[in-house]
């Protein structure tokens, strides 16, 4: 299973080739959709997201509501495109830097510089336009499908704020389906209410500032099978993948696993999660700090990935840098930004997760349709049930 994406932040549109998806599933484009709808919200976003209303069209691999095994191609088209035909056309153009909007003074944080300098670009659109967040919206697209996957095995997926700037909120360890739904009526994806009203405030006054804040961001993924990565080879560990697909979301920086990076401050004692067993239950575990993963492997516990995004770098508030014309000195143009993307982000970061347990399942039962993958399944549970 696997994904590539195309397309520029201001072009026509976004483009991803799936592969690897079996026969037989059922998609529903009004789930996708409605995943593309949730990362389009979140206090803070910026005047783009007035212009976009984000549909993901499927232009292959689907048929009559189910997959048929072949490449699901997906396109996610730009509204804001129309503003951009001339300055964005695949034909050469004639005309001054200004009427081609060629950037020639990089912003610190973005990909512009290294960008330019990698590719021997004299205009950093050329870098911006990829690097751009906007790339996110058919990440999530891809996901998305990911998820439809996981329903079909009972597997739910969650995503909760954690902390913008300097205000944390006090997680409440509720039940997946409340969880899902109290985040989902906040408009900065938080349960604790205090909190809320301390971000939103937070982030009125960020923009009043000219400039940017940051959070964390926690995914939580329930009813995943033990198993799924392996121990054998550092590139079939789950939580490795998880990682680098975590880190790899635009403006994230870092990721933790469970407990994360606590679990270097305290003993083993109070790190390891106990393993008990009941008639009922099988194995389990008397606390879930190892956030659903040993040894590359699930436990069977819920999944808890937490990711760190950056402020956006695209400041209204200059910062200094050196115009690539001239070598000289300067203060940041200003840009259009949103002023916090976190809540946006959180719902990013469950599509990217949900689509690497996803790819992890089919790994592990893989088969040609979803009736194969369903025998695999069971079978498996049995193996488990009965060891
Ligand atoms: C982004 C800059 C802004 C964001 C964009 C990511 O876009 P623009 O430059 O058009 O104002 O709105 O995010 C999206 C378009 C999106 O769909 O999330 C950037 O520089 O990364």
């Amino acid at each position: 299973m696997r994904y590539l994406t195309a397309g520029e932040s201001h072009g026509p549109q976004l483009t991803a080739i799936v592969e690897g998806f079996p026969s037989n599933l059922q998609i529903s484009t009004e789930r996708v959709n409605f995943q593309l709808e949730r990362r389009q919200k979140g206090y803070g976003r910026g005047r783009r997201m007035q212009i976009e209303k984000d549909r993901a069209e499927i232009v292959g691999g689907v048929r009559h509501g189910k997959t048929t095994g072949a490449p699901i191609a997906l396109v996610v088209h730009n509204n804001d495109w129309k503003h951009w035909t001339k300055i964005m056309n695949v034909e050469p153009i004639e005309g001054t830097d200004e009427e081609r909007r060629r950037v020639h003074r990089p912003r610190p944080g973005h990909a512009d510089l290294n960008g330019a300098l990698k590719y021997n670009q004299r205009d950093l659109r050329n870098i911006l336009e990829r690097s751009s967040a906007r790339e996110t919206t058919i990440r999530v697209a891809c996901g998305a499908l990911a998820r439809e996957l996981l329903l079909e095995f009972g597997i739910k997926v969650a995503g909760q704020v954690i902390r913008i700037g300097e205000v944390e909120a006090i997680r409440h360890d509720l039940p997946i389906d409340e969880l899902i739904q109290r985040t989902e009526e906040s408009s900065v994806r938080v349960v604790d209410q205090d909190a809320e009203a301390a971000m939103i405030a937070l982030i009125d006054k960020t923009k009043a500032d000219g400039d940017t804040v940051g959070g964390i961001v926690e995914c939580i993924i329930e009813g995943v099978p033990v198993g799924l990565g392996s121990h054998v080879q550092w590139d079939r560990k789950l939580d490795a993948r998880i990682a680098q697909a975590v880190v790899s979301i635009q403006a994230f920086k870092g990721c933790e696993i469970g407990i994360g990076f606590d679990a270097g401050k305290t003993s083993g004692s109070r790190v390891h999660d106990e393993i008990l067993y009941t008639q009922e239950r099988g194995f389990h575990r008397g606390s879930n700090r190892a956030g659903g993963f040993e040894g590359g492997m699930t436990t069977g516990e819920p999944i808890v990935v937490r990711g760190v995004m950056k402020p956006i770098p695209t400041l209204y508030k200059p910062l200094r840098s050196v115009d690539i014309d001239t070598k000289e000195a300067f203060e940041a143009q200003v840009e259009r930004s949103d002023a916090c993307a976190v809540p946006a982000a959180s719902v990013v970061m469950e599509n990217v997760v949900a689509w690497e347990v996803a790819k992890a399942f089919l790994e592990k039962f893989g088969g040609d349709s979803i009736e194969e993958i369903r025998r695999n399944y069971e079978t498996y549970l049995a193996q488990v049930e009965q060891y």
